[in-house]
């Protein structure tokens, strides 16, 4: 009860910045999910990340530093200069990118090795869930088991499908996050 008090009065009164991460492939919908959470908005005609995006976004007491990274390949190589501090990695997958499923699970494993994000919780979304299934658009079900994630038994991590477009999955993403921050 005395960690969960001070814990949320840290977060709430001295403004406490978390550090997230939002990682995973090209065109996985990073940008798009990142402006559909700080501004609840889609973001027309998003031209690819190169560099970064930083946001600061207050949700339910906690002052999020959100870092949406390009996830082009030759960008993927410098994700690691943003690892330190990391409180938690939000993996952005395209459910209907399947014949990329491998190399996002790829770096995943990577992102999991990282001696600097090993404490960091781990929020996998399985995006573009408004697409048919008859377009070969996995659920996240689907998507949880193309990428092994029940082998990782050391990290706190949840999956939730979600649309950047419609809103779906969003906001009960970072209830996860805030509700796992807040009890830390
Ligand atoms: N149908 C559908 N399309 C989406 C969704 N989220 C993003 N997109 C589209 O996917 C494309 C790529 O979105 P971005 O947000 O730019 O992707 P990104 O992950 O930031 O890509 P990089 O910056 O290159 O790493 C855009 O055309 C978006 O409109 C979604 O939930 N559903
Ligand atoms: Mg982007």
């Amino acid at each position: 009860m005395g960690v969960t008090f001070s814990s949320i009065w840290a977060r709430l009164f001295m403004r406490k910045e978390t550090k997230v991460l939002i990682l995973g492939l090209d065109n996985a919908g990073k940008s798009t999910i990142l402006y559909r959470i700080t501004m609840g908005t889609v973001v027309p005609s998003l031209s690819p990340t190169v560099g970064s995006n930083h946001e600061i976004h207050d949700y339910k007491g906690v002052r999020f530093g959100l870092i949406d990274i390009g996830g082009q390949t030759a960008l993927r190589s410098s994700w690691g200069q943003y690892f330190i501090g990391t409180e938690a990695i939000i993996l952005v997958i395209d459910s209907s990118d399947v014949n990329r499923l491998g190399l996002a699970k790829t770096e995943l494993q990577r992102l999991i090795r990282d001696e600097s994000l090993q404490t960091s919780l781990l929020l996998v979304l399985a995006n573009k869930q408004d697409l048919p299934l008859s377009q070969g658009r996995l659920t996240p079900a689907q998507v949880s088991d193309a990428l092994n994630l029940t082998d990782l038994r050391e990290r706190e991590w949840q999956i939730m499908g979600c649309s950047a477009l419609t809103g779906e999955g969003l906001m009960e993403g970072m209830d996860w996050l805030v509700g796992k921050l807040i009890s830390r």
